[in-house]
């Protein structure tokens, strides 16, 4: 991979509406668009994903412009590699930072699979020609949450997740599910329990819910094990898994029933499949998370869950979701409940260049 140039462009766009969890609410949505440009003019993007402020990791949009410009980026000018995976190690002597790294990393995978006229899905393995899309409701009142659930349904999505907290859990499910019996619902609490709450927790499975993503904390790894085993409904973990030998730890403990995995979390693409082949052995099905991203995260997003065991949907919705008007050409759309899988080079879509420009607050270029 003959590099010349990387740039990194911080940008900022408005949501539709507000995000709501009991952590952050996010109104205003920061991101770094990654462009690697090789001597051919032949250009691969991916996405930082962290936020503004670390209320979801510890890293933030400032962290991530530092560790790229002034760690990975050189690491990458003065190791020249022929292979996104190459990267992959050559980032292990940086410590997590994986957003920073993801970023990077799958604008490389992106550069990768035009060179060889291949869609990134096919490089990596995909076998799917569409996915099936869910949809995440985040308000913080029953009244927002329902009207939210109704239009939703009618864009047809197959999933429906919404933020749960101590203060809002039993009775705002309770009324979901009077109006929605039968809907596919799952909760995400995104740490907001203790064991503590073990018994309060348990009465959870009065709702019939696919699963509860993320009830503790992080590094709650034996205690996750230990309400999995007091639960019916499984429990998905997202926050707890950065690293492959996370979600090894997770399964072998019993700490969770599904994984959620999200290339920017765990560092891209290379560790997000290689904990993804580690579950479809060990059968433990997956889905792939959202983290309010731009098109370029999402597209990857859509290569990356066209993997056979992704066979849950993710939190992959229409780019009409969040925004007014997204940074790629076509948007991305859900027909009957389904995306579809590009089979155009790369991640196959392209940058809208004028909204780029729109939404862009910095730009730095680096060049190799
Ligand atoms: O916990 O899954 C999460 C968004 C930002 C940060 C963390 C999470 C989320 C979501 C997904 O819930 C939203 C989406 O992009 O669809
Ligand atoms: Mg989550």
């Amino acid at each position: 991979m003959n590099i010349s140039t990387v740039q990194l462009y911080v940008i900022k766009m408005p949501l539709k509406i507000p995000f709501q969890t009991h952590l952050e609410t996010v109104i205003d949505r920061e991101g770094i668009i990654v462009q690697v440009t090789d001597v051919d003019g032949i250009s691969g993007y991916g996405e930082g994903v962290a936020f503004t402020t670390p209320w979801y990791t510890e890293e933030t949009v400032k962290t991530s412009m530092h560790v790229l410009t002034d760690i990975l980026i050189p690491l990458l000018q003065k190791n020249p590699i022929s292979h996104p995976e190459e990267a992959t190690n050559i980032f292990k002597s940086v410590k997590r930072n994986f957003m920073a790294k993801a970023g990077l990393e799958m604008a490389l995978w992106d550069l990768y699979a035009k060179k060889q006229s291949k869609s990134l899905a096919s490089v990596i393995g995909g076998t799917r020609q569409k996915i099936s899309s869910g949809v995440v409701v985040a308000a913080d009142s029953t009244v927002v949450a329902l009207k939210q659930i109704e239009k939703f349904l009618s864009e047809g999505y197959q999933r429906y997740k919404v933020k749960i907290n101590p203060k809002q859990d039993y009775d705002f499910l309770a009324e979901i599910r009077s109006h929605f019996p039968d809907l596919p619902l799952m909760a995400d609490a995104n740490s907001a329990y203790s064991l503590k709450d073990l018994d309060h927790l348990k009465r959870l499975d009065d709702f019939n819910l696919l699963m509860i993503e993320q009830p503790l904390a992080a590094d709650d790894i034996i205690e996750h094990a230990m309400l999995q085993k007091n639960m019916k409904t499984p429990i998905c973990l997202d926050e707890s898994i950065v690293t492959f030998e996370d979600a090894k730890q997770a399964i072998e403990l019993g700490s969770c029933r599904v994984i959620n995995i999200k290339a920017g979390r765990v560092g891209g693409i290379g560790e997000a499949k290689k904990i993804h082949d580690y579950c479809l052995e060990k059968e433990v099905p997956v889905w792939c998370g959202g983290m309010i991203e731009f098109g370029i995260s999402r597209a990857h997003n859509i290569s990356l869950a066209s993997l056979p065991g992704f066979t849950i949907p993710g939190d992959i919705s229409a780019s009409t979701r969040f925004w007014e008007e997204d940074i790629i050409y076509p948007e991305i759309t859900v027909n009957g409940g389904y995306v579809n899988v590009p089979t155009e080079p790369g991640i196959g879509f392209t940058i809208n260049e004028k909204r780029l420009k729109q939404v862009q607050q910095t730009k730095v270029v680096i060049n190799f």
